[in-house]
């Protein structure tokens, strides 16, 4: 059974992040909703309610500002990126730099979030006298173990899960010949796994591993993996699932492995989503992507050993998929400016919100005009066109300006600002539209260098036609 939680969150505030414009404070609507409209969701506290917890991956560094706000408010779960990995925290023999890893759990205590710690005992991201040493089954068996008990132990007692061994296999189930495999061979999970449990007794021990979220070569692999550890006694508490998705290829028996993984006695959590496409993104990308969101939150949900959700990262600005995949990006649930992208909202409805009935449909069209533009300013109106056939009640229109344009007056709606972001949400006497309808508003602005219109926009966190 998923535990209810009762553990209400101090809601951190965006708007110190936000310049305020046209009089009325526009705050984040979980702390102050529009009048008529829905509360936007928080993932966290729906998750709770859920039994579940909603993660991200995050970077230490980056814990500040609109991004530290957002990861506080949202997410109940948090994961270092790159901070605990083995060339961070040992890069040398026996001597350690914790700062990295020491702020991720610092952030998370004061925000009453969980920690993923990831990854003790993985063949990348692993200094070169790790990598490169040339080791007897022995030597090598005693670096990871005192590796383990330096890293697990510095912070006992205050991580929920660890990812112990980290993408051990290839994709046909065969083991990968990583340092560890070729010098202690297959027993060096077994051990690691020992090691860690010793370490900190309370922290989930976890494998993790890419590839495995459909029943196939791999999984199967790790699920033969799992079954033998448990026969021999061998401590181990969960399999994560990373999940780095293409759109469009989310395996139809995620469910039904993850319910696999259950029925040998273990936890499993979806440790790293993320779904890449193709970029730019297209409206119809993004509302595919939402769906798929959802599928996968509601495949965890679905089966009642399922801890959780990570996203590997929860902004497009903070993801290494443009680094990696050329061509693609755009995979987190929120934009590179922290907008919620529709993805977010399909996260929010698989965990039970509904935006109220406010424009389900998600059809809305965009007409954007600049009206007068003289050497620094401009004046502007856009017209929103609900193109559904249920009545939206209370609106918010996010768009992000191309050129670095500012808002600095606005009427008939208020206009908040963060950065290149944009959000006009409804003045009170015209947040119902209805279906055909049109609701119209305006603002003055600045720009410098060029104004050329935005290109994409969202009403209620569904893209519109623009
Ligand atoms: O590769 C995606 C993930 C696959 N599963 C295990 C995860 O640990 C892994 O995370 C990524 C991080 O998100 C990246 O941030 O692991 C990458 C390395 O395998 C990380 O990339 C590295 C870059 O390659 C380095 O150039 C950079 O110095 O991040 C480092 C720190 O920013």
């Amino acid at each position: 059974m998923k535990l209810q939680s009762l553990r209400r969150t101090a809601l951190g505030t965006l708007a110190a992040a936000s310049l305020v414009i046209g009089g009325a404070v526009s705050g984040h609507a979980a702390d102050s909703p529009q009048p008529g409209a829905a509360a936007e969701p928080v993932l966290r506290d729906l998750a709770a309610a859920k039994g579940i917890y909603y993660g991200t991956a995050v970077t230490a560094s980056k814990l500040n500002g609109t991004y530290g706000a957002v990861v506080g408010e949202q997410f109940d779960s948090i994961t270092p990126g790159n901070e605990m990995k083995w060339e961070s925290v040992e890069p040398t023999r026996g001597s350690y730099n914790w700062s990295g890893a020491d702020a991720v759990v610092d952030y998370a205590e004061a925000h009453g979030q969980k920690v993923r710690g990831h990854t003790l005992v993985w063949h990348s991201q692993l200094p070169g006298w790790v990598s490169n040493g040339s080791w007897t089954a022995d030597s090598l068996r005693t670096v990871m173990n005192d590796h383990i008990a330096a890293e697990a132990g510095r912070y006992k007692g205050r991580i929920d899960h660890w990812d112990v061994v980290n993408e051990p296999f290839n994709e046909d189930g065969t083991r990968r010949q990583s340092v560890f495999q070729t010098a202690i061979g297959d027993s060096y999970i077994a051990d690691a796994l020992r090691a860690a449990r010793a370490a900190d007794p309370t922290a989930k021990l976890y494998v993790n591993d890419y590839n495995v979220e459909g029943i196939n070569a791999k999984s199967t692999a790790l699920y033969n993996l799992v079954k033998s550890l448990k026969e021999q006694g061998v401590p181990i508490d969960g399999v994560g699932l990373q999940a780095h998705l293409i759109l469009g290829q989310v395996p139809s028996t995620l469910q039904a492995n993850i319910q696999r993984f259950a029925d040998l006695g273990v936890d499993v959590a979806i440790t790293e989503l993320d779904i890449r496409m193709t970029v730019p993104p297209t409206s119809a990308q993004l509302t595919q992507q939402k769906a798929e969101y959802k599928a996968v939150t509601n495949a965890c949900l679905a089966v009642a050993r399922c801890e959780g959700v990570t996203v590997w990262g929860f902004t497009d600005s903070d993801s290494w998929i443009p680094d990696v995949f050329e061509g693609y990006g755009a995979a987190t649930p929120y934009d590179e400016n922290f907008q919620p992208k529709p993805a977010y909202y399909g996260i929010a409805e698989a965990l039970g919100w509904s935006d109220g009935g406010t424009n389900p449909t998600g059809a809305c069209a965009v007409t954007y005009t600049v009206q007068n533009q003289w050497n620094s300013g401009f004046t502007a109106q856009v017209t929103v066109k609900n193109t559904s056939t249920a009545a939206v009640n209370g609106w918010k229109l996010a768009w992000s300006w191309p050129a670095g344009q500012r808002v600095t007056q606005a009427w008939n709606a208020t206009v908040t600002q963060s950065g290149t972001a944009v959000t006009a949400a409804d003045a009170g006497y015209n947040a119902a539209i209805a279906p055909g309808a049109t609701a119209t508003f305006g603002f003055n602005g600045s720009w410098s260098g060029g104004n050329t219109a935005p290109t994409a926009f969202a009403l209620n966190g569904t893209t519109c036609t623009a």
